[in-house]
């Protein structure tokens, strides 16, 4: 009997985030728009990077294709995409892309009370090698829909409204917060819907795995350099931890939410900001890992604090078990004193 209500209670994204607007009468359903743009980015991309292996076979993703024409490479393609459905909202001011090195404002007969920061393919290098991909987004509320300005897009991680990401790896997974919770939904190419299958998703308070280009590691200040190294010789009889790094932003956010342990891009001789941005990649992230229980900090604060003064801004960044965190924090700390 459950089990056939599972079958057949299809929760899909847009029936969950409607339900999420029942619980605000005066909502008048423009997220649920926005978001419904947003997926509809998603599902595209998806299709779009599962085929492209094919495509490069037949001469279509980056090559010039049987009418040779040029085919715009697949994050170029991307970012065109998710800018034209997210303008067609009618609910976006500001659109801040990953892709552009000036904000995109709307015009006013579309414009809408919401701005929209992301990364329409993070990892794309990885494409042709068929690593997992992902679009990351985050969303803030504009402060004057006759009047946007930068100042909109330029908010604390703490202000935004919701965030997420998509992956597209052996499945296609959602995943998002609005500010309760974190739930992760999977495609279903039959219907072309987005069911919620992991509903509530918390990430375990202590994890066994650290993920982190080991390659930095000549360059690596004290703390970061001390916490590796623990990790690798536990000084409390501990098993070591395993290293995990995909190389692929979502791809390794993704597993360290769902199987617990720290994802770091430190600051380095090299990049002193670290090299992942603030408003497209560190806080969407950061926003999630705290809504599923963990957290993320910067090497000197909570990473939602933050205030960007620039759309490309880069931060360093420590995010997942709220314990494993707690450890690098505290290794900072006493560098401070
Ligand atoms: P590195 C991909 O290029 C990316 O922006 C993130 O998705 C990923 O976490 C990071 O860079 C990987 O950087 O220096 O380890 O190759």
């Amino acid at each position: 009997h459950i089990a056939d209500a599972q079958r057949t209670d299809l929760m899909t994204i847009t029936r969950f985030v409607l339900n999420e607007q029942s619980k605000h009468p005066e909502s008048r359903g423009d997220f649920t728009i926005l978001l419904n743009h947003i997926v509809l980015g998603c599902k595209f991309v998806c299709s779009s990077v599962n085929k492209a292996g094919l495509a490069k076979l037949i001469g279509l993703a980056g090559e010039t294709n049987v009418q040779g024409e040029e085919q715009k490479k697949l994050d170029v393609l991307s970012n065109e995409v998710f800018i034209k459905a997210l303008i067609s909202s009618g609910r976006t001011s500001i659109l801040v892309s990953e892709e552009d090195e000036e904000a995109t404002f709307v015009e006013a007969s579309l414009r809408g009370k919401y701005c929209v920061v992301f990364d329409p393919l993070d990892g794309s290098s990885n494409i042709d090698c068929g690593v997992s991909i992902g679009t990351i987004f985050g969303i803030y509320m504009v402060k004057d829909v006759n009047e946007p300005t930068l100042e909109d897009v330029l908010q604390s991680g703490k202000n935004m409204l919701a965030a997420g990401y998509c992956m597209y790896g052996s499945s296609c997974t959602f995943v998002l917060t609005t500010g309760k919770g974190v739930n992760g939904f999977t495609l279903d190419p039959s219907l072309g819907e987005f069911i919620l299958t992991h509903p509530d998703i918390k990430i375990p308070k202590k994890g066994k795995i650290y993920s982190v280009n080991e390659g930095n590691a000549m360059n690596w200040d004290g703390p970061t350099a001390s916490y590796v190294e623990r990790c690798k010789f536990p000084k409390d009889g501990s098993s070591p931890k395993s290293l995990r790094y995909i190389g692929s932003m979502v791809a390794d956010v993704h597993r360290t939410l769902l199987y617990g342990g720290i994802f770091l891009y430190p600051a380095d001789k090299k990049s002193p900001n670290g090299k992942l941005r603030v408003l497209y990649e560190v806080f969407p992230m950061s926003f999630l890992m705290e809504q599923a229980g963990g957290q993320a900090f910067t090497g000197k604060q909570r990473a939602l604090d933050l205030i960007p003064k620039k759309l490309h801004e880069r931060s360093p960044i420590f995010l997942g078990s709220y314990d494993d965190v707690e450890e690098i924090k505290a290794l900072y700390a006493a560098e401070a004193k």
